[in-house]
């Protein structure tokens, strides 16, 4: 293709961003796009299949039934939404094989929160309320993301990620209404999960390497830093509700900005967690490798079956 036809590509590929038409798997668009894309949809779909580490270890210890189920049904739309992330992720020419294997041999990122303990039972109520909560504030701009297989995904994702929110919430409400050791569970909860809460929506827009030219595809509807502005604003009168105390002694209301004000993020401990030196890094990518070398015979089964259907149909054509 000569230049001048590609810059007509590009020009044309401009004004469908421009227009905020939706790019389909088929239609021209520019090499990084792709790459980015493919970046950032397989990390959140990795995030979504490593997330159900944590919270799945405390499925056998629910305290009732309808705990159990609740969580249970939780974990599982976290698989469905991997599931679907990979399949986007698929349509822009990358294998689901690849992808297994970039996350396996810890070449590919998933997001940070995932690497830290999950301690108490308070800590399903914390992850429901913050990290859940977080994830709906990033995710539904990405609702309308410019690639269309994303942004569909996006709306369904979002819809279940709205019943996890309210659910970790619930969980916080009763404990932080039941005994004062209970009580007392979810403050720890909330003292560990919430910093990092806040490095989950990413580094400053000062040092994040991505968002400038993500915002120019659309990729990226709001900036790092605005989402993690809204995510404070919006959980602070929340956390009051519960009557817990956000472990930031410099959080304040400044009536000028319409704001929370907030203390300083270690953003040393993000980036020791994001280069796989985090509390839980090595246990999270060996159980991921370790549940992919146990369901070998699972995937050697279906494609023998697969294989015999196939020839049955040959046969009967012949
Ligand atoms: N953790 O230039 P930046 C869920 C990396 S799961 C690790 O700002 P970008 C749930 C970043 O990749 C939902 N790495 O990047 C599941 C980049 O490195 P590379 C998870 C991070 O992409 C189970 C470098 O730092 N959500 O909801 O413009 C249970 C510079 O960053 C992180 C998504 O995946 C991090 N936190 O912005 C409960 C949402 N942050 O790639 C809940 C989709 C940054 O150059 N993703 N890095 O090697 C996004 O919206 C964006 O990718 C981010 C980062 C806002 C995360």
């Amino acid at each position: 293709m000569s230049e001048e036809q590609i810059k007509s590509l590009e020009a044309d590929f401009d004004a469908r961003i421009a227009r905020d038409e939706k790019i389909e798997p088929k239609d021209w668009m520019p090499e990084k796009y792709r790459k980015t894309h493919i970046r950032q949809i397989s990390q959140h779909a990795h995030s979504e299949i490593v997330g159900m580490l944590p919270e799945g270890n405390w499925i056998t210890r629910a305290p009732s039934l309808r705990r159990k189920v609740a969580l249970l049904a939780k974990v599982q739309d976290e698989a469905g939404h991997g599931l679907y992330l990979y399949s986007a992720c698929e349509t822009l020419g990358v294998s689901r094989d690849e992808l297994y294997e970039q996350l396996h041999s810890g070449k590919a990122k998933y997001s940070s929160i995932f690497n830290y303990p999950t301690l108490t039972w308070a800590d399903m109520g914390a992850i429901g309320w913050l990290v859940d909560g977080a994830a709906i504030i990033n995710q539904v701009p990405l609702c309308s993301t410019s690639f269309g297989p994303y942004a569909r995904a996006m709306v369904r994702v979002c819809k279940e990620e709205s019943f996890h929110q309210r659910q970790g919430f619930e969980i916080m409400y009763k404990l932080c209404n039941g005994t004062p050791e209970q009580k007392e569970m979810a403050q720890d909860a909330l003292n560990r999960w919430w910093w990092p809460s806040l490095m989950m929506l990413g580094p400053t827009d000062a040092e994040s390497v991505h968002t400038e030219q993500s915002m120019k595809w659309k990729l990226k509807r709001k900036t790092n830093d605005e989402l993690r502005q809204q995510f404070i604003d919006q959980t602070v009168p929340q956390a009051d509700i519960l009557g817990l105390k956000i472990p930031d002694t410099d959080l304040e209301w400044n009536e000028e900005t319409g704001h929370y004000d907030f203390g300083e993020i270690q953003w040393d401990e993000f980036w020791q967690v994001v280069k796989g030196h985090g509390p839980c890094n090595k246990e999270r990518l060996n159980a991921r490798k370790d549940a992919w070398e146990k369901g070998a015979w699972v995937r050697d089964a279906a494609m023998a079956y697969a294989e015999k259907q196939s020839n049955k149909k040959i046969e009967k054509v012949v």
